[in-house]
């Protein structure tokens, strides 16, 4: 798609989003009971795969059935563009570079930082979490990631982080028969090693234990949490027979990668269905999302065909395609159907926005928070973001690492910057909204707002760095030789590549 008729379309779907802003959003400030919630994220899937977003290859009727059930959000961004990092924000609605989750596989949430499963804990919630954890070693004494991860250093679980009952891998898995060797990467059930019930499909092989969680948090009475990360469609990308033959026309690289998602999307619609028919469909926040856009450099070889749709680069990058994702909320009490926002969104906002719906203000979190609340948003008062999203990730223009975007980004309403924050560095500035396939540099047609904009990353930076040292902890905390910002060692940088 060429950036001008991309301009076109979203003109039209601004006025649209407009439009439904003011007409369907009906938040209802009352008390209300207090409402559960379900963060799900798929693994590397691009803005472009599902269905809707425009996708007409890929078969997604749950997620398409619930996008048009609930709000769809045009402009969701993933907290960072690879997966640990990302699933920090979704937990903390803190940038990761305050506790340390630089990128893939670095860093664990630590312990000071305060999830959201350990404050609606304190708060009456059950909690649990399913699927790929990517937070921290599940044993003080194993990593399957060998000589690359410390796990006693990182040794930090979904329990040890606010979660009542846990089913959880380390890190990546095939997405059909997950577990290849028990040995390696195995699943945990709440600390002990998962045997039974791991062959097929890894999507039904997790909900599998999501669901009887829920079934008894409703049969208590208890509201809940629930977090469920899939491992599709993030390599190895494999699907069973019966989703390879939706797409037997393919190739066989295809196969697997669409199948692979629409086996997610099945179990979607089976968790849907589920909360139906134990009645609490309508005051549960169900959220969906992607934690990073697509994996490969090209997305036309082998089974990395996922798609970014008109956004230029893909994982790892902080271009578009790399963090704009899909983005997705189904709350009937609360949320009209056929809604949909153009207002700039973060997975750094779960925290803040569930949060203030349950009119939570907890004394001892540390701050500050880089998320806000999207209350506003639901109840038609919020036009704009009030604040804009910082992004950075190890690399810079001249690594692979990034994949040649510079490290770091600042998206508001309407611009973006980026840059690599050198002294001799030639900085990026795109109108999104007229030009979302970031192809127009306007940075020397409004130095100012450059300025303006560089000034405020310069802060994030200074702030992360106050927070990686343990300053927002109300408890004393040592950081170690591995929380070092890593804008602070060039060497480290250059490592990277
Ligand atoms: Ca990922």
């Amino acid at each position: 798609m060429t950036a001008p008729r991309a301009g076109v379309l979203v003109g039209v779907s601004l006025i649209v989003s407009l439009w439904f802003a003011s007409q369907l959003f009906a938040f209802d400030t009352n008390p209300a009971p207090r409402p559960n919630v379900i963060l799900c994220m798929a693994d590397d899937m691009g803005w472009g795969d599902p269905g809707f977003n425009g996708n007409r290859i890929i078969k997604t009727p749950n997620l398409d059935d619930m996008a048009s059930n609930g709000l769809r959000f045009d402009r969701f961004y993933a907290g960072a563009p690879v997966c640990s990092p990302t699933r920090g924000s979704c937990l903390t609605g803190r940038h990761p570079w305050r506790y340390g989750v630089w990128s893939a596989n670095e860093g664990h949430l630590r312990k000071p930082e305060m999830t959201l499963a350990e404050v609606l804990r304190t708060h009456g919630y059950t909690t649990g979490h399913f699927g790929k954890w990517h937070l921290g070693t599940l044993s003080s004494v194993h990593s399957g990631k060998g000589t690359r991860r410390n796990p006693q250093r990182n040794y930090l679980t979904p329990g040890m982080s606010g979660f009542d009952e846990w089913f959880a891998t380390e890190y990546s898995v095939p997405t059909w028969n997950p577990v290849q060797d028990i040995s390696v990467n195995p699943y945990y059930h709440n600390d002990q090693l998962a045997k039974e019930n791991l062959e097929g499909c890894d999507s039904r092989v997790l909900m599998d234990r999501a669901i009887p969680f829920i079934r008894k948090a409703v049969s208590d009475k208890q509201p809940f949490l629930a977090v469920i990360w899939f491992h599709a469609p993030h390599e190895p990308v494999v699907a069973g027979p019966e989703f390879r033959r939706l797409y037997a026309e393919r190739e066989e690289g295809e196969q697997h990668f669409f199948g692979a998602i629409t086996a997610l999307d099945l179990q979607m619609g089976r968790l849907r269905r589920e909360l139906r028919e134990l009645g609490v469909a309508e005051n549960t926040m169900l959220w969906f999302t992607s934690d990073n856009g697509p994996e490969g450099d090209t997305g036309d070889k082998g089974t990395q065909r996922g798609s970014a749709g008109p956004f230029r680069g893909r994982k790892r990058s902080l271009w578009e395609g790399g963090i704009h994702v899909p983005g997705l909320l189904e709350w009937p009490a609360q949320i009209a159907s056929g809604s949909v926002t153009q207002v700039p969104c973060s997975t750094l906002d779960y925290y803040p926005t569930t949060l203030d719906v349950l009119g939570l203000v907890p004394t001892d979190q540390p701050e500050p928070r880089d998320g806000v609340s999207l209350v506003p948003l639901f109840a038609g008062k919020m036009k704009e973001r009030p604040v804009p999203i910082p992004f950075e990730t190890p690399g810079g223009t001249d690594s692979k690492a990034t994949r040649g975007s510079p490290r770091m980004a600042l998206v508001d309403n309407r611009f973006k910057l980026l840059t690599d924050m050198e002294d001799d560095d030639e900085p990026l500035l795109f109108d999104l909204l007229v030009d979302p396939g970031e192809s127009i540099n306007l940075a020397q047609q409004f130095p100012d707002r450059v300025a303006t904009m560089k000034n405020v990353l310069i802060e994030f930076r200074e702030s992360c760095k106050l927070s990686l040292a343990g300053r927002n902890y109300s408890e004393a905390f040592a950081p170690d030789a591995d929380d070092t910002h890593p804008a602070s060692v060039g060497a480290r940088i250059k490592k990277k590549k």
